[in-house]
């Protein structure tokens, strides 16, 4: 056997450097497409310089928080519908820790990502070095321990030729269409630098080939034997039809056997949104057509769905349908007692579509009408003439959007959190497959420009429009400097409306007084009235930005940020209180069943009539 002497990080980064995936259309791409590291003790020296080394095939990103790193690099993997990922590097000890959340949020959504935090010394010789964690009882501990239960592998690293059966165990996970979710590889300072005689077979690894399962024999023909029986069924599209490129599968069956489809936050995009029988989004945020559907529906067919909550309305939503799922993921696919049929997305609709069958032609025929109905509304409510009052997010959408006449397909809006998430999935018309590229699993604040710049790298001929609100804004802004400085070009849209305004509102609503959300309830005896000026912040970082004072001036801001070559940040002042009051279903919310007020009582007797219609 041949072999080349290399540390474990050199090893490491030029098996990563050399993997290449075969795409759809048969072409090899790289399939690492970089690393986003900020160095600490732990990496700069080991693989810190296995990076310098193979910079060519294998670029380094610099930003300014590890969780930001890791919120771009899985928002890359998404926008490349997990066929390409990034990897993402820190030092020991905080720069780990700040990796957790955006790990969890990985595994919540089923998104690939490689991270490797720097672990203590194996050796144990300099204990305890800065920032390591000592546990009284067990030696192994350290602070990386805590991603075990929010990663789908964990290793650490404790000699060098581990790394030979470590690497490819990760590939396989994430390239796994079923187990798909982020890795860690914990990586001891002093084994990044450890030398071994490694194969040379291991620095020319095999091109990926993504699998595509096919269904079970028997479970298919249950599965066609239930789609015969049904007369009003519904498709619930999920994020699994994008990723595994089903959405011309899903239009083919859907329009030969009239099939109105809904789609959840993940999937939305799946389908073009003015197809005939796009029904537009479902569940807590979904619309009134899609909603009505999904009550008298007979058969829910849920495509590539994790069937969270949102979705669902709390389980709420389904009436007495039957329910089959069709999902690569058994866990998924088994939910809520359904029938299941897994396999590929794509490969279950071609299945599907095969046989003779049709829906019943009345339900087609109300379906159509009520996605026209509902597509003529979302025209009325996202361009409504300004009023007197401060515009709400409907109408910045809709701004937003018209903007973009000439390319609407070139549009991807990146969001994750707070009142926007709702009006989007309902009224953001996607212009492509991944054009709404929404993180609603985790719901991360600070999610949505990091996010951005990665989806910007995975695409870089699209127009990334981030659109957030202040709070977000807030959270995590700093990769707006990162954007700038590495030449993505981002346009960036803050609803400032001075607090947390979703969070308000689901406190009113379950009987709460206002109380700690929006800014001006903040400010205690001796405090100071809070008024942030989010362009000056923007252009601070590197940005161009400007304050707009209406939405007719927001239409002209857009159309020069479309021009523009550096990122753009937009503020833009909306009210807290309104929000679209079209579609919507019923969310489960605990609310004490004791209180002093009466509001909270009332909330509890609308919480228990909820409840009684949720299907267990
Ligand atoms: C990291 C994180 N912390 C807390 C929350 C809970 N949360 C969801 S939305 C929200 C407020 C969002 O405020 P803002 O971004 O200004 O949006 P708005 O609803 O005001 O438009 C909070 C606190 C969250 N989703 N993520
Ligand atoms: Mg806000």
């Amino acid at each position: 056997m041949k072999t080349t002497r290399l540390t474990m990080t050199q090893a490491l980064v030029r098996h990563l450097a050399a993997l290449r995936v075969e795409l759809d259309d048969g072409s090899l791409v790289p399939w690492c497409g970089g690393t986003w590291a900020i160095f600490g003790h732990g990496n700069v020296a080991g693989l810190g310089e296995a990076l310098w080394e193979q910079r060519a095939a294998l670029p380094t990103f610099r930003a300014h928080n590890e969780q930001a790193m890791a919120h771009a690099a899985v928002a890359y993997a998404k926008a490349n519908f997990r066929r390409r990922i990034m990897a993402v590097t820190t030092s020991i000890g905080p720069g780990a820790t700040n990796l957790v959340t955006a790990a969890a949020m990985a595994h919540v959504n089923r998104l690939p990502v490689l991270l490797l935090p720097s672990d203590v010394f194996a050796s144990r010789a300099p204990d305890p070095v800065l920032q390591q964690l000592e546990d009284f009882a067990a030696g192994d501990v350290s602070a990386n321990d805590v991603f075990r239960p929010v990663t789908r592998y964990f290793d650490r690293i404790m000699r060098p030729e581990q790394i030979l059966v470590a690497l490819p165990r990760a590939v396989q996970v994430m390239t796994d269409p079923a187990n798909c979710g982020p890795v860690c590889l914990a990586l001891p300072q002093d084994v990044q630098a450890q030398a071994f005689d490694c194969p040379e077979t291991f620095l020319q690894p095999e091109p990926i080939r993504l699998r595509r399962p096919e269904p079970d024999a028997r479970e298919l023909e249950r599965a066609l034997a239930t789609l015969r029986g049904a007369k009003r069924p519904l498709i619930v599209a999920g994020g699994g039809v994008l990723y595994s490129g089903a959405s011309q599968a899903l239009a083919d069956f859907a329009s030969k056997a009239g099939v109105p489809v809904a789609e959840s936050h993940g999937g939305k995009s799946s389908l073009a949104w003015d197809h005939p029988l796009n029904l537009g989004a479902i569940g807590v945020t979904g619309s009134p057509a899609a909603n009505a559907l999904a009550r008298d529906a007979d058969l829910i067919l849920a495509v590539g769905t994790r069937l969270q909550d949102f979705t669902t309305g709390s389980h709420t939503l389904f009436g007495h349908a039957t329910l089959l799922s069709v999902n690569v993921q058994p866990f998924d696919a088994h939910k809520w007692s359904g029938q299941s049929l897994v396999c590929d997305a794509r490969v279950g609709l071609q299945c599907l579509a095969a046989i003779d069958w049709r829906a019943e032609p009345a339900w087609t025929e109300r379906a159509r009408s009520a996605a026209a109905a509902w597509n003529q509304r979302v025209t009325e409510l996202t361009t409504q003439v300004p009023r007197d009052t401060l515009p709400y997010d409907a109408e910045v959408i809709g701004a937003v959007r018209e903007s973009a006449a000439d390319s609407p397909t070139r549009d991807i809006a990146v969001c994750a959190s707070g009142t926007l998430p709702a009006e989007l999935h309902k009224l953001w018309r996607a212009g492509r497959p991944g054009g709404y590229h929404m993180e609603y699993g985790y719901s991360t604040m600070g999610y949505e420009i990091a996010g951005g710049l990665g989806v910007k790298m995975a695409c870089p001929e699209a127009e990334v429009i981030v659109m957030l609100g202040d709070g977000s804004y807030l959270m995590m802004n700093s990769e707006i400097a990162t954007s700038v400085m590495l030449g993505r070009k981002l346009i960036v849209v803050v609803l400032d409306n001075r607090g947390f305004g979703c969070i308000q509102r689901l406190q009113l609503a379950s009987g709460s007084p206002r109380f700690n959300n929006l800014l001006t309830d903040c400010v205690p005896e001796g405090g100071v009235d809070l008024t942030i000026d989010f362009a000056a912040h923007a252009r601070a970082l590197g940005a161009e930005a400007v304050h707009v004072a209406d939405v007719a001036e927001l239409k002209s801001a857009m159309q020069k940020a479309r021009a523009a070559t550096r990122t753009q940040v937009i503020v833009i002042d909306t009210t807290h209180t309104r929000t679209t009051d079209d579609g919507g279903c019923w969310w489960e919310v605990s609310i004490p069943e004791i209180s002093q007020r009466p509001e909270v009582d009332a909330a509890h007797r609308r919480y228990l009539d909820g409840k009684s219609t949720q299907r267990l």
